[in-house]
């Protein structure tokens, strides 16, 4: 087990429901601890174990849910 933090750029994200969403389904995955979105500045600072986890699954549930995400 290994606890790291990663900042997820994110696209598409337009007001404060977007934000909520967005830290919902990070912080539903197996691993997460947190999530902090971040709308100005299009970011998401997700702490997550990456033993359970990863930044592709990661980005994947947010591209899932509608948004854009680069790694
Ligand atoms: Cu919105």
């Amino acid at each position: 087990m290994s606890i790291v933090s990663k900042i997820f750029n994110i696209q598409g994200m337009m007001c404060e429901g977007c934000v909520s969403a967005v830290k919902k389904v990070l912080e539903e995955q197996n691993g997460v601890i947190s999530a902090q979105v971040v709308l100005e500045a299009n970011t998401a600072d997700v702490t997550y174990d990456d033993a359970v986890t990863s930044p592709h699954v990661l980005a994947q549930k947010i591209t899932e849910a509608g948004y854009d995400c680069d790694l």
